[in-house]
């Protein structure tokens, strides 16, 4: 019996010491030490040309929200501001055409990039003072005068994230709410695939529905938005980074924020997925998707894969860019 014990004990000891040792997950170096696109090398023209046999019916889904002032955006930032500089009033109030007959309305969008459906460039987050693949943080500059992202910029990925991907409706697994702030598992994610009956395979966007973007659009006056947009909100764990990496998928994205669970429960892991996936693991990350009529769809026809084309705007040097995500079934 003693000599179980210390067996037990030793093996109890070996555990913990090599997960205080675990190394985290890394992509660096996988596709060469001058690559700046990261997961997204995950995405082969085999991978494409197979994602387009899953489409059998030419659904389709936008999986973006209306790009104007009325979404959620993270406190720090401001909504999207759009600016008419000619209208038809202008016309009607006596302004004449510069061009005869011809008459133009024209207009302009003043936003952050990461303040409507977006993806995430692997220069947005990082931690310590290297970027992803061990670029220095420096290679990020004040545009336009240097160029903003001078490496691993957005235009790195502007024909990336065509292909397979799959929807997570960790919503629906859960009963259709999820408490406040929850933190979405990996035992969650492996849980709803397997309800779902779905597999992930190399190469995919990976989407989860939460459901924090449309519960946000159910409410009516500014200051609750406010509170809701600043308060606590579900997302993934640092548990589903490990997962992620295993996955070998290119990009994953939400009806949420920020992805992840903010704040963290752990407060000194707060923003971590972003820093694992971002710097580490090199996958893209996609926030404020809306996923609500897709997802009713899936649930209809069972199937949770489909052909998605997200690919971001070709804006040099941005860490980010709004985009309007196809889903084809
Ligand atoms: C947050 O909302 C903080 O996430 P991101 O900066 O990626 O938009």
């Amino acid at each position: 019996m003693r000599q179980m014990m210390t067996t037990l004990s030793i093996a109890i000891l070996l555990t913990l010491s090599m997960n205080a040792f675990a190394e985290k997950p890394t992509n660096w170096g996988k596709w060469g030490t001058a690559d700046e696109r990261g997961a997204a090398n995950y995405i082969q023209p085999q991978h494409i040309v197979a994602a387009a046999k899953l489409i059998k019916t030419g659904q389709t889904f936008s999986l973006a929200i209306p790009l104007d002032n009325t979404g959620p955006v993270f406190p720090s930032r401001i909504a999207p501001q759009h600016i008419m500089v000619a209208t038809g009033a202008d016309y009607t109030a006596g302004q004449p055409s510069l061009y005869g007959t011809a008459k133009f309305a024209d207009d302009y969008i003043y936003m952050p990039l990461q303040g409507s459906t977006q993806w995430d460039a692997l220069s947005h987050s990082w931690y310590g003072d290297t970027l992803y693949n061990d670029i220095d943080q420096s290679v990020i500059r004040s545009a336009p005068a240097a160029g903003g992202a001078t490496k691993l910029g957005i235009e790195n990925v502007k024909t990336g994230f065509v292909g397979r991907a799959v929807l997570i409706d960790v919503l629906a697994y859960k009963g259709g709410s999820l408490p406040t702030g929850y933190a979405i598992s990996r035992a969650d994610i492996e849980a709803t695939l397997k309800q779902q009956k779905t597999k992930v395979m190399e190469g995919d966007v990976v989407i989860i529905r939460t459901g924090v973007v449309p519960a946000y659009y159910e409410l009516k006056d500014p200051m609750s938005k406010l509170k809701f947009i600043a308060g606590p909100q579900a997302g993934i764990n640092i548990d589903v980074v490990d997962w992620i990496a295993a996955a070998k998928v290119a990009a994953v994205a939400a009806d949420n924020i920020a992805l992840e669970v903010t704040p963290n429960p752990q407060p000194e892991k707060t923003f971590s997925v972003h820093g694992a996936l971002l710097k580490d693991l090199g996958v893209y990350i996609g926030e404020i998707w809306w996923l609500e009529e897709l997802a009713a769809a899936c649930a209809e026809d069972g199937r949770y894969e489909f052909f998605l084309a997200a690919q971001p705007l070709n804006i040099t040097g941005a860490v980010g860019s709004p985009l309007n995500p196809i889903a084809i079934k």
